[in-house]
């Protein structure tokens, strides 16, 4: 059995908060080594990794969200992936879709209102070491461009977003209609974690580890957003999971 599990993040990171709800929902003790952007970078490349979460044990690493999830699945008995193919297709196709398309567009979303040096000191910085903290006020103007580049971030950038995260919602949402308890039918998996994990940008959950803004310090259309979100069918539902299951043996 590996050992020495730690786990490359960075802090406001929702894919990073997908590895760690699996790792802490399967109560494997491993040490988190938060960094901000861009230096994650140097801590991730020397596993192969140019994206954070990266999952290292003593014997190798991990460098994508769902492969850690998968690669815990195979290591631990208690089973986060079903073994009924019919609800293996399902649980791939929605995962797919919230890897390559919530995920993108509630990050999207967010640094479409939120990237500013106020917002964004706590979301990078909790817990990473102390000399990145100072560096902050120095790299943000530089990082900070680099983030509004690559994650195409524009005028319409937030609508856009919003309206592809609705698109996703609606599809949970058809889901659950039939009166279902998580995703794939009676039972947590990680297709629950990677929904609500992707989705804790805009649906802000309390037990999240980086602790949601007031709402009256948001934007006001980033509000209304959130609101909006919380209140549907999905939304409620990945409240509900944060609330049962993120946290299972506090
Ligand atoms: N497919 C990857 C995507 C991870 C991802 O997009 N990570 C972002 C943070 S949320 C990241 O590392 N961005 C910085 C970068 O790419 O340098 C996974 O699921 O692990």
């Amino acid at each position: 059995m590996p050992t020495n599990f730690r786990l490359i993040t960075i802090p406001v990171s929702h894919y990073s908060e997908k590895a760690r709800w699996a790792l802490e929902y399967l109560q494997v003790p491993f040490q988190e080594l938060a960094h901000m952007p861009p230096f994650h970078r140097n801590a991730t490349k020397k596993y192969g990794g140019t994206s954070v979460p990266v999952l290292i044990t003593d014997t190798g690493a991990a460098t994508d969200s769902t492969d850690i999830l998968r690669y815990l699945d195979r290591l631990y008995p208690e089973k986060l992936y079903p073994s009924d193919p019919r609800l293996q297709l399902l649980g791939t196709e929605l995962e797919i879709l919230f890897n390559g398309t919530l995920g993108i567009h509630t990050r999207r979303w967010g640094y479409s209102y939120i990237l500013t040096p106020k917002f964004l000191y706590p979301r990078w910085t909790l817990g990473v070491p102390f000399w990145e903290k100072l560096l902050f006020p120095i790299i943000f103007p530089r990082v900070g461009k680099i983030v509004r580049s690559s994650f195409d971030i524009t005028d319409t950038s937030a609508a856009e977003s919003a309206h592809a995260v609705k698109v996703v919602f609606d599809r949970v949402n058809r889901l659950l209609a039939d009166g279902r308890k998580y995703l794939l039918g009676d039972r947590f998996s990680a297709i629950d974690i990677t929904f609500a994990a992707l989705a804790a940008p805009i649906l802000q959950p309390p037990e999240h580890r980086i602790k949601p803004a007031p709402l009256d310090s948001l934007p006001t259309q980033m509000q209304a957003d959130i609101l909006t979100a919380q209140a549907t069918p999905a939304g409620k539902f990945g409240l509900s999971l944060y609330r049962e299951h993120r946290y299972p043996s506090s």
